[in-house]
């Protein structure tokens, strides 16, 4: 159903109106419009209704009246996908249901280090409610200002930390979500053990909002780390890069919280167009790692560490220059050269991203054979990889060659993916690291995830929501879904 096809659309909003109460419900497009435009804007879409229910039963009333419209709803936290899985098409048919209204902390126990929260909560708001408790929520990603907890969850994000404490997946003891039926599903346990039947959460959790719509999760925290070292490295290849991170592991394998690789051309991008940052190196050198340490003791021994390991690699030539964060300050802007790649990357001019993984032992040579390919298919194009070499995943994202239409570089982006995929396949990965797959990339599905996999994944889909109105056409290729009423 359209907007406006009949009397329908026009009968529902005035239901959920009523439902959603003062402020609750978004129809002028002044209003809906910042809802229905993707962070990366690759995709800008209209809706007749964005709803913003205040709580949980509110989300399970907007449901109700919404799939007995027949109304297809689509999930959205803080508005940050980088795969367009949370704003509406351009149908003008999809109803927006906003979580940021259902912004509580429920509860936090140190003892039990878990902490019961609401979907709308921010990830930046979560983590500050755990330190405030002397406690750690490990997971940290470069949104995490906007970035809110359903949508965290709904997309299983991994981010800086995965490789000491896994990604969201990992950190979920309980959901409660709302169902296409209309259903709660109250599953807020906050049990470690827990083993009575199908794990619905870990269902949920990386669902993108397909299969239900989370409204508030029990995280696993951790005891907070009573010291941090980072430091910035300049290295010559990936493969010093990978180099230095097999000796950090090596000299104490827990120690290591973060591990990040960033290339000069992605640097060198931040330099350039992020007003303030500046590169605390003599020169610019054609790769970076960003490495990060964590111990939960308060001497030296983490600092001796960070020394030792760096020491040798300077005198070998592993690492060809180096600096240690003295202060918190420094710490964070070391971090805020790496964490402002995504916004450098999108003042560059148009780009296409690759948020692929792959053993980390192959990390060099994804980077290697993917640069290669790519300055093949397209001369000129910048190849900025980035991301998390520690956990194998590599944001390969690609910056359009200096000049061209932007248009015409986004035409090709299909083109480019299944070229960096190519090798990615080739290396054993996966063509979705973290960021999901959303409405850019279910047509990869059938090709990567064909047969028995994705029989499976449409007979779960079909079981939840055998109407296909939660978040249609996202992760599952739409034509392969059942149609809609
Ligand atoms: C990050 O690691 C995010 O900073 C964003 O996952 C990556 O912009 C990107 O491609
Ligand atoms: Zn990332």
């Amino acid at each position: 159903m359209s907007g406006t096809d009949d009397g329908r659309m026009t009968a529902l909003i005035a239901k959920l109106d009523a439902v959603l109460g003062p402020g609750g419900l978004l129809t002028a497009r002044s209003d809906t419009d910042a809802y229905c435009t993707d962070w990366r804007n690759l995709s800008p879409g209209r809706t007749p209704a964005v709803l913003r229910p205040a709580d949980t039963d509110a989300v399970a009333a907007c449901v109700r009246l919404c799939v007995e419209a027949g109304v297809p709803l689509v999930p959205q936290g803080g508005n940050t996908s980088m795969v367009v899985g949370a704003t509406p098409d351009n149908s003008d048919g999809e109803v927006v249901l906003s979580l940021s209204r259902l912004n509580r902390i429920r509860s936090l126990d140190p003892l039990d280090m878990t902490l019961a929260i609401e979907a709308g909560v921010t990830l930046k708001a979560a983590q500050d409610a755990a330190a405030a408790a002397d406690c750690l929520l490990p997971l940290s990603i470069s949104s995490e200002g906007s970035a809110q907890i359903g949508g965290v969850l709904a997309t299983n994000a991994g981010g800086n930390n995965t490789i000491r404490y896994g990604n969201a997946r990992e950190l979920v003891l309980g959901v409660e979500a709302v169902l296409p039926d209309g259903s709660v599903f109250n599953g807020l346990r906050r049990l470690r053990k827990d083993n009575t039947g199908y794990a619905l959460r870990q269902l949920l959790v990386g669902s993108e909002g397909t299969l239900g719509i989370i409204t508030a999760a029990v995280l696993q925290l951790s005891p907070r780390p009573r010291q941090l070292e980072v430091a910035l490295c300049a290295v010559e290849t990936p493969e010093a890069a990978l180099e230095l991170f097999g000796r950090f592991r090596r000299e104490d394998p827990t120690a290591v919280q973060a591990f990040e690789f960033m290339s000069g051309t992605g640097l060198d991008l931040v330099l350039a167009l992020i007003p303030g940052a500046t590169l605390p190196l003599e020169q610019r050198a054609p790769h970076y790692v960003l490495v990060e340490l964590a111990s939960g003791r308060r001497d030296g021994t983490l600092r001796g560490l960070l020394e030792d390991v760096l020491g040798a690699a300077l005198e070998d030539g592993t690492v060809g220059d180096a600096v240690i964060a003295e202060s918190e300050a420094q710490r964070q802007s070391l971090w805020r050269l790496r964490e402002e790649h995504s916004e450098a990357q999108k003042r560059a001019g148009a780009s296409v991203k690759n948020d692929v993984s792959v053993p980390v032992s192959r990390v060099p040579e994804l980077i290697r054979l993917a640069t290669g390919a790519c300055e093949t298919l397209i001369p000129g194009i910048r190849p900025a990889p980035f991301g998390h070499l520690g956990d194998g995943n590599i944001h390969f994202n690609l910056v359009q060659p200096p000049g061209m239409d932007p248009a015409a570089f986004l035409a090709r982006d299909h083109e480019i993916m299944d070229t960096v995929g190519a090798v990615v396949r080739a290396l054993d990965g996966s063509f979705s690291a973290e960021h999901g797959v959303g409405r850019l990339k279910p047509y990869m599905m059938p090709d990567w995830r064909g047969g028995a996999e994705l029989a499976a994944m449409r007979r779960i889909k079909q079981a939840f929501d055998p109407r296909n109105l939660f978040n249609p056409g996202r992760v599952l290729p739409a034509e392969d879904m059942p149609a809609g009423p």
